[in-house]
């Protein structure tokens, strides 16, 4: 079996010696190529790819049977009209990025529930502010997109006791807390909702799920985080929310351009944090063991794991 590693950069580097690793422990043999000009693209089995990777054409691999993507959103690969239709698409799942992801949402949630800011603040003018913030059982935060990552933060902050509830596509039964799915749905947690955690794909029908009527649902003084994608966030509206103090400060860590350009508005607000896409990375020796895992299933004719609904959009 032939598979091609496609990363920006020097990325071959560290992933190719990971996964001849996990190739030998998992015991799923293969030829690996780093470079795509040292294999004939008619002969690729399985292309393991970062969706930043300089890969001009992906049609020359309509061979393959696998695509593997380093990363967890898919919209990159889904919009390329050169990707074939044939190869299953794959998305990445891994416990690194699971478990960035928590640590991100549950810091930036815990940030806004204890007024941190405010105190930081106050320190700096030396002023004795002494209100204490309500239990995390009385502070209501919303996890918009329950799959991999949203539901592994949304059962840490149920943990730290917040009033946590969940928002997907298809309905979800016996969790822990309130979940809500649909439209209908989305208006009801909104309404409930003091701290909005925005982890969804980029897909059609997410574009701009938090627009000026999405907004104008939520308590006044309302927090939001954003480490989903910029599309879900319609900008202009973001700020007129903050004006009007329907919302009370942002954090974003993704956004429609990225580098976020340097003239753009976010960056003179005191009321928005920005962090540079690094809610979550994937870890190099977990994804390679992911996607080994994922090659020895197809040498082995078992189901593979995280199929792209190519439909869905993720
Ligand atoms: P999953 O595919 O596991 O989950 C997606 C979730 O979004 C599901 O719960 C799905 O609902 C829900 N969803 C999708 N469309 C809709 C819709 N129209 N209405 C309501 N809910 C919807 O993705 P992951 O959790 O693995 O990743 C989520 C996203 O996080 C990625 O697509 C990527 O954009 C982003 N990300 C950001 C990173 C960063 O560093 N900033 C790092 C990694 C990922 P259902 O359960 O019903 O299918
Ligand atoms: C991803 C990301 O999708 O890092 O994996 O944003």
């Amino acid at each position: 079996m032939n598979v091609l590693f496609c990363g920006p950069g020097d990325q071959a580097t560290a992933y190719g010696p990971a996964l001849k690793k996990w190739s030998a422990e998992l015991e799923a043999p293969f030829d690996l190529f780093t470079n795509a000009a040292d294999i004939t693209p008619a002969d690729v089995d399985v292309l393991i790819a970062n969706p930043n990777a300089d890969v001009a054409d992906f049609g020359v691999y309509s061979g393959a049977k696998l695509i593997q993507s380093i990363w967890a959103g898919m919209e990159v690969f889904l919009g390329n009209p050169t990707l074939p239709t044939e190869p299953t698409l794959c998305r990445m799942v891994e416990p690194g990025l699971t478990e960035g992801m928590t640590d991100y949402i549950c810091g930036h949630v815990m940030r806004y529930h204890l007024g941190i800011d405010n105190h930081i603040a106050d320190s700096a003018n030396r002023v004795w502010n002494a209100v204490a913030p309500p239990l995390a059982r009385d502070r209501k935060v919303a996890v918009l997109g329950l799959g991999q990552l949203g539901m592994d933060a949304a059962s840490m902050l149920k943990t730290l006791r917040f009033d946590v509830a969940g928002w997907s596509r298809s309905e979800k039964a016996g969790l822990p807390y309130p979940t809500y799915h649909g439209r209908d749905g989305l208006n009801e947690i909104l309404k409930r909702s003091e701290i909005v955690v925005t982890i969804l794909p980029n897909t059609a029908e997410t574009m701009h799920v938090m627009n000026a009527e999405t907004f104008s649902l939520l308590p006044d003084g309302a927090t939001i985080i954003n480490p989903g994608r910029g599309s879900l966030i319609d900008d202009a509206a973001l700020l007129s929310a903050l004006d009007v103090g329907k919302l009370s400060h942002a954090t974003l860590d993704v956004f429609d351009t990225e580098p976020l350009p340097k003239d753009h508005p976010f960056w003179a607000r005191p009321d928005i944090t920005i962090t540079p896409h690094i809610a979550a990375e994937t870890r190099t020796d977990g994804a390679a063991k992911v996607a080994v895992e994922q090659i020895r299933r197809l040498q082995k004719g078992e189901p593979l794991h995280y199929i792209v609904n190519r439909t869905a959009g993720y």
